[in-house]
């Protein structure tokens, strides 16, 4: 399909399908997208499996395992996604790409690479990630791909409670002892930045929007997305009682939005070359676990081939 063609279609709001004709970097540009995106979600389970064992109560624990068994649940809509653009010269089959990521070749996402020290870091994780998460993905159910468009739905449902629950963590510590409430600030003071990095470098050094935009996979800029974030954010740790680490956030009049400081795009950068400080341990995690759970796979397999023969 020529490329005016297809950018016009995609920009009067059509859905391309998989068995569509599109442009080879469009499709490039998706798998690498979409792929990062699943590997986030399943590298995502593990700072919060982490706290599974040691969740305060009984109720906790339960919503706790629903959110990351959510979690694998997104992983695995979004690798099938990812899989309906394996043409045969772009690899996008599941094994292809969670290789890649195994290997250290793909990108997921930078925040899963912070260690979760205390149990407010799970309050944290659910109100900042997944909130920051849902900023993101709220832009990416108008995406110009069906099948990538179609599982930002469900996601944004239920990231929302995820949202929920972590946020009602914090409430509950920040209406707690003074030691509890010292806990949420600190894990506050932890996470603020990574979340504000999750939504990618500032828009002048972002490499792939431009091309993303105009294919509208994506459909805000990086910038444009942070400070929606950080809009609706402060006002909610001010409900809270925290204080958000940035001494230079301040409400501008002017603008109808928050002023806020440089981000650490040093351990960005840092964390992206596999520097942070949990990127060895989330990777050799997921190793073992390939690893240890091979046997499942194998045998999955050779009970369908025995089926297969039955027919
Ligand atoms: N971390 O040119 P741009 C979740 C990379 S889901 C690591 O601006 P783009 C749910 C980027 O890939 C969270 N790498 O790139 C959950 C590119 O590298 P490449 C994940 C990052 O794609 C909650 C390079 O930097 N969400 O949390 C990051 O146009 C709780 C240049 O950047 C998604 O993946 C980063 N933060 O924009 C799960 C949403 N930022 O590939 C468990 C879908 C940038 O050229 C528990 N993705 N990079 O080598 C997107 O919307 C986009 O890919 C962006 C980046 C906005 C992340």
């Amino acid at each position: 399909m020529e490329l005016q063609k297809f950018l016009d279609y995609v920009q009067a709001e059509n859905k391309v399908e998989p068995k569509d004709m599109m442009p080879e970097d469009y499709r490039k540009l998706l798998v690498r997208q979409i792929s990062q995106h699943a590997h986030s979600e399943v590298v995502g389970m593990l700072p919060e499996a982490n706290w599974i064992s040691r969740a305060p109560s009984l109720r906790r624990k339960m919503a706790l395992l629903a959110k990351i068994q959510d979690e694998a649940g997104h992983g695995l809509y979004l690798y099938a996604a990812s899989e309906t653009l394996n043409d045969g010269t772009i690899r996008a089959d599941r094994d292809s790409t969670y290789n890649d990521m195994l290997a250290g070749k793909a990108k997921y996402s930078s925040i899963f690479n912070y260690p979760t020290l205390s149990w407010a870091d799970i309050g944290a994780i659910g109100w900042l990630v997944d909130g920051a998460a849902i900023m993101n993905q709220v832009m990416l159910m108008g995406n110009s791909y069906g099948p990538y468009a179609r599982a930002m739905v469900r996601i944004c449902k239920e990231e929302s409670f995820h949202q929920r629950q972590g946020y009602e963590i914090l409430m509950t510590l920040c209406r707690g002892t003074k030691e509890q409430k010292e806990m949420a600030q600190q894990s506050l003071n932890r996470f603020w930045w990574p979340a504000l990095m999750m939504f990618g470098p500032n828009d002048d050094a972002s490499p792939n929007s431009q091309k993303s935009m105009n294919y509208r996979v994506k459909r805000e800029s990086n910038d444009a997305l942070r400070q929606r974030f950080i809009d609706v954010t402060v006002p909610q740790a001010e409900f809270l009682g925290l204080k958000v680490p940035d001494k230079n956030l301040k409400w501008n009049e002017e603008t109808q939005h928050y002023d806020f400081g440089e981000l650490p795009w040093d351990e960005f950068y840092e964390v992206l070359k596999g520097n942070g400080p949990a990127n060895k341990k989330r990777l050799e995690t997921k190793r073992k676990a390939q690893r240890e759970n091979a046997w499942v796979k194998e045998a999955a397999i050779a009970f369908a081939e025995k089926l297969e023969l039955e027919k």
